[in-house]
């Protein structure tokens, strides 16, 4: 299978963040991205094409440009106002405020362009997001030319990033920029299937209001699990994106066998929506052993997920997005793409 590895990744370094009112090492570290790149190698899967360089014109269809031009200069702005360590929103235009006039003021704009304060920006976070990117559409490329399967390796995650907010741990939507190019390249319609713990907030916020892009996520149930305030059942899509969205909540704890009856159900109606190409948010933080996620999977359940993909027969890009802090995480994303590949 083709690797694309982002070798910037690193560039991304937080010593901490915020979690119940204290600071704690982060949980989203460069070592992550390095576990998975030398499990892949070591099981020979990395058939490693270098990220080729592209210009904006995907990511403007993902993102705002104001969110990409505030997130290119934001860390340049912070340092100059004399800020050190990771910038952290603190404020934001909540209900009933102003999001369409945007402030000036750096803490300001930090808020109007974030959700969390759980997403730490640092020197090098462009950098590492902006060639994430482009490993994205490295990988997109490769499926339009023919390659059935690819993997994106890259930090930071990207499927809480939407249209003009970034937020858990992600800045740009990898996953969405990969389903556009798809899209842009030829793909009358491109279906992102999201098994990481969390729901991909962001990838349904880009592609809400679409009929050409089919979301489907099994995560754990908002109401208890972060990003708290999306990812119910009713969320279906609107206007021409109506039926396009499907959201498969399963409470906390949940059961290895109810993980795989969800995604029999996300797998059929990817099937019925008939994509060109499919797109997989690939977290593996649904593993027992995850310091932040409370579902089940084994080591050995992940070659049943990257099966039960293969049988969906289309083009198959997947991008890395949670799984943490155990080295696992490595031999866990291997043995999805091993599952899809037997
Ligand atoms: C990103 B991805 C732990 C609290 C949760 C946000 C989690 C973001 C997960 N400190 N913070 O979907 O794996
Ligand atoms: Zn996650």
């Amino acid at each position: 299978m083709k690797t694309i590895y982002n070798a910037a990744h690193g560039a991304h370094r937080a010593e901490y963040e915020f979690f119940r009112g204290e600071k704690v090492p982060a949980f989203e570290k460069p070592e992550r991205a390095d576990w998975v790149h030398a499990a892949v190698q070591r099981a020979g899967l990395g058939d490693a094409v270098p990220p080729q360089a592209h210009d904006d014109t995907v990511l403007l269809k993902v993102h705002t440009e104001p969110y990409l031009d505030f997130l290119r200069g934001a860390y340049e702005t912070f340092a100059a106002l004399g800020g050190v360590g990771a910038a952290f929103p603190s404020v934001w235009p909540i209900r009933g405020m102003r999001a369409d006039r945007e402030p000036t003021n750096f803490a300001a704009r930090m808020g109007r362009y974030s959700f969390d304060s759980g997403s730490p920006l640092t020197a090098g976070t462009w950098l590492a997001a902006r060639t994430g990117a482009n490993c994205a559409l490295t990988g997109a490329a490769l499926l339009s030319a023919g390659e059935r399967s690819a993997v994106v390796l890259t930090r930071p995650p990207g499927h809480h990033a939407g249209r003009d907010f970034f937020g858990g741990y992600c800045f740009l939507n990898n996953a969405a920029i990969a389903a556009q190019a798809l899209r842009d390249r030829g793909c009358a319609r491109v279906a992102i299937l999201d098994v990481d713990y969390h729901h991909g907030n962001g990838t349904q916020d880009i592609f809400y209001d679409r009929g050409d892009v089919f979301f489907a996520s099994i995560h754990g149930d908002p109401l208890t699990e972060y990003p708290f305030f999306l990812g119910h059942a009713d969320e279906t899509g609107r206007s021409a994106g109506e039926g396009c969205n499907l959201n498969l909540p399963l409470p906390a704890g949940a059961s290895v066998e109810q993980w795989f009856a969800a995604l029999r159900v996300g797998s059929e109606a990817i099937r019925r929506f008939r994509p060109d190409a499919l797109v997989v948010s690939l977290g593996v933080d649904t593993f027992e052993g995850d310091p932040i996620s409370h579902f089940q999977l084994r080591v050995s359940d992940f070659p049943r997920v990257g099966h039960a993909i293969a049988s969906l027969a289309c083009p198959t890009l997947f991008v890395l997005e949670g799984g943490y802090a155990v080295q696992e995480i490595g031999g866990n994303v291997v043995a999805v793409l091993q599952g899809f590949l037997r």
